[in-house]
């Protein structure tokens, strides 16, 4: 079945009548899901028109009818939410449970979103000078570029165009080109909704969508002069290219990037529940996650204890496709993303010191050889100058290091470029609080595993996971409105500030 992109109001196929194949990563040659279009500058810059033209009258909508329309969104998906979960296991691969969370963060999202337009909340402060009236307004920007990644294809887009319609911006929506259905579904949805909220007063091109290759339509909508800001999540390479170019263009830009976060855990945790999540953070959604668990620093004390312990239960989960009962663990998204987990093995099982302890081969037993599944990898003995304790490998595979106390655990964590999750397993009230305050991450889980962040919290992370912006709750509505200062002078004179009153 062949796809198309969603330009000014019209789903139509790409300018340059091309297709790209879009496979079931647990089943390759057997499950060709759709063609998606391969898009050209010309799509590009037609979807940027539109929305240029429709925001002239979006901006105008009421926010609180724009929040109508997210709470039309957000009925729309708990309607179809299993579908959507369905049909995303098997684009992308991570368990049915877990795609069926990632509809339901997009659903939160949407019912913040919708309330948030009866908010958008301004401050106003006294003037300095008698019979004048300070006011301040959230304002929208104009046409937003958002380009997001495929392990979280129904949450992560959410979070930004959302939020962005909300405040009153268009959008061009760039999905990643390993989901483009999960994208393609959202997207109807949306417009679905425009449908019925505006009625006779539908607005084209409030919504685009384009799908096609980074290389092409991302760089086309960062070059795209009438395209105000860029949101991005992905790599930490490709982020740093948004923001030279964005930032030379002035175009606002919030990025989302990598991460390298660890667990700790001291001896006087709750070693199950540490377990618990460990396994919860390292192999969930196959480790392919900005969240995911990659690291776990154990005390001295309970290393050997715990890391028996993770060795059995390693061992039983289950690999296989995602929406089979019972299935704990999915196929790595592609065939390049698997290679790149195995050559991070190789890499691990180069140095001397580090001992892989299971795992570090492709599954191919029986129904695993149809698709791109990696074994749940473990390297013990990892020490932080090692290429797998520092750098994002997006894959199963968990290095384990040691600390001798909470201040060492704390310098490990802190010891790599990325700055997203973390974690730490105590039951010492003063280590939690001074782990809180000493870890460097935009977030810190206390007895939690590194993944699972809600979505009315802020999102996001320091050092190179970012350019300091916030997804999530309401420190997104910072990114995609800017402020408007209203002076309302009554006095009937000319009164000049910092001048006639002092
Ligand atoms: C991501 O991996 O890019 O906190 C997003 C979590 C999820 C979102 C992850 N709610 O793990």
């Amino acid at each position: 079945m062949e796809f198309q992109n969603l330009i000014n109001g019209v789903w139509k196929n790409s300018a340059s009548g091309k297709f790209s194949e879009n496979r079931n990563p647990a089943n390759w040659n057997d499950d060709l899901i759709g063609m998606f279009p391969l898009s050209t500058e010309a799509d590009v810059n037609e979807a940027v028109d539109a929305a240029k033209e429709a925001f002239k009258k979006w901006r105008l909508v009421p926010a609180p009818k724009r929040g109508d329309v997210l709470k039309v969104v957000g009925d729309i998906m708990v309607e179809r939410k299993d579908e959507i979960a369905f049909e995303m296991t098997r684009e992308m691969g991570k368990v049915i449970a877990e795609t069926k969370g990632d509809t339901q963060e997009g659903i939160d999202t949407a019912f913040y979103a919708a309330s948030e337009g009866r908010r958008l909340f301004g401050y106003n402060a006294p003037s300095e000078l008698y019979n004048k009236m300070n006011l301040s307004f959230r304002i929208p920007i104009g046409v937003g570029g958002i380009i997001t990644p495929w392990n979280f294809p129904m949450a992560i887009p959410t979070w930004k165009i959302f939020p962005a319609l909300v405040c009153g911006n268009t959008v061009v929506f760039k999905p990643a080109e390993l989901t483009p259905k999960t994208a393609n579904t959202l997207v109807h949805i949306i417009d679905e909704a425009m449908r019925i909220v505006l009625g006779k007063d539908y607005i084209p091109g409030v919504i685009n969508l384009v799908h096609g290759k980074g290389s092409v339509v991302g760089e086309c909508l960062l070059a795209n002069k009438n395209v105000d800001l860029i949101s991005f999540t992905g790599s930490t390479l490709v982020g740093r290219r948004i923001n030279e170019v964005g930032g030379r263009e002035l175009k606002r830009v919030s990025l989302e990037l990598g991460g390298k976060n660890a667990q700790i855990v001291m001896d006087d945790a709750n070693m199950d529940l540490a377990l618990d999540a460990v396994l919860w953070g390292a192999f969930g959604t196959t480790g392919q996650r900005c969240t995911a668990t990659s690291r776990l620093i154990l005390h001295k004390n309970i290393h050997d204890k715990f890391i028996e312990k993770l060795l059995e239960r390693v061992k039983k989960l289950k690999l296989g496709y995602g929406n089979e009962k019972g299935v704990d663990v999915g196929p790595c998204v592609s065939e390049s993303q698997r290679e790149t987990v195995d050559e991070y093995v190789k890499i691990g099982l180069n140095e001397d010191k580090a001992k892989m302890i299971t795992g570090g081969e492709k599954a191919t037993e029986g129904n695993l050889a149809k698709g791109w599944f990696y074994k749940p990898t473990i390297f013990t003995d990892v020490t932080p100058d090692m290429r797998i304790a520092k750098e994002e490998i997006f894959g199963p595979v968990l290095s384990v290091l040691k600390c001798n106390d909470l201040d060492e655990g704390v310098k490990i964590l802190n010891g790599t470029e990325y700055g997203l999750s973390s974690s730490i397993f105590t039951n010492n009230v003063n280590d939690a609080f001074r782990a809180v305050r000493d870890i460097e991450a935009g977030i810190t889980y206390i007895n939690g595993a590194t993944i699972g962040a809600e979505a009315h919290m802020p999102f996001g992370g320091v050092k190179a996971t970012g350019n300091g912006h916030r997804e999530g709750g309401w420190t997104v509505y910072d990114f995609y409105s800017e402020w408007k200062a209203v002076y309302i002078d009554y006095s009937g004179k000319l009164q000049r500030a910092q001048i006639d009153n002092y």
